[in-house]
């Protein structure tokens, strides 16, 4: 190619797309999302059988919920193998979330939320609802429910009855595939389905305010995953010390994370 056309194809380049980019109003003030990054602090083991669908401090303790044939179990920091499990049969269970007395927690696509009370838990009772359950987290007296879309639903925990939605939108554009939740610090963090970036979501509009980088644990794992499906989930502050942790489905550890502003 002559050099003349070469600066006139740049040109046309040029002409085709920054106009259209340049017309696109700024970006709103205060919706420009801070980045942050997930740095190892330290690693324990988890069980590479735990198709992890939720992670929760509960009463001082964590635990899990795990999906295909469905648990609930109390994990420990020393090894892999859950302190306490109570199998669910053909129940895919989800996302898990404790209001300090019970322990709520979801099923995919059977419509049915177990609540557990005790120690151990014992499920106190089982309530119907629609739609698909995968992550959820309490937050303010509410229990709050992604279902794969990018709608948030806020539930009463006496009776799980709906009491109202947000939309999660981030620079303006809704987004979906939100897995398993933790509500702490103000926030909601939300796992993105497929994804090793953690959205913190403002609670009140919505909005995205920050996305964290959660790279550094997947490259850390990967060699030793097996299965396309083996996705980061599982995101777990505890109260008190505010220490976070996260882990993923199959995955053979659990990472305490420190967030840090990415550069
Ligand atoms: N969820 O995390 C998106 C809510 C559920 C993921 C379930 C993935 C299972 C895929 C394999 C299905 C085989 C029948
Ligand atoms: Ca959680």
């Amino acid at each position: 190619m002559r050099k003349s056309s070469w600066v006139l194809s740049l040109y046309a380049l040029g002409a085709s797309c920054a106009p259209a980019h340049r017309a696109v109003p700024e970006v709103q003030e205060g919706l420009t999302p801070q980045r942050r990054v997930a740095r190892i602090v330290r690693e324990y083991p988890h069980s590479t059988e735990a198709f992890t669908q939720g992670l929760v401090f509960h009463q001082g303790r964590l635990y899990e919920s795990t999906g295909h044939q469905g648990t609930l179990r109390q994990l420990s920091f020393d090894k892999a193998e859950p302190v306490w499990l109570e199998p669910l049969g053909n129940i895919f269970t989800e996302g898990l979330a404790s209001d300090g007395e019970r322990l709520y927690q979801l099923t995919w696509t059977e419509g049915l939320l177990y609540t557990w009370r005790g120690d151990p838990p014992k499920r106190e009772r089982t309530t119907r609802y629609a739609g698909d359950g995968w992550g959820l987290c309490y937050w303010e007296g509410k229990l709050v429910r992604s279902d794969g879309s990018s709608t948030l639903t806020f539930h009463a925990p006496e009776d799980f009855r709906p009491l109202g939605t947000v939309e999660v939108t981030l620079q303006g554009q809704p987004m979906d595939q939100l897995n398993e939740l933790e509500c702490a610090n103000g926030v909601i963090y939300a796992n993105v389905w497929h994804s090793s970036e953690v959205l913190e979501i403002d609670p009140n509009t919505g909005h995205v305010v920050a996305v964290i980088d959660a790279s550094e644990l997947t490259r850390n794992v990967a060699p030793q995953l097996r299965s396309t499906e083996a996705v980061l989930n599982g995101i777990a502050v505890e109260p008190g010390t505010g220490r976070m942790f996260m882990t993923g489905k199959l995955w053979p550890k659990l990472f305490e994370v420190r967030l840090e502003p990415a550069n």
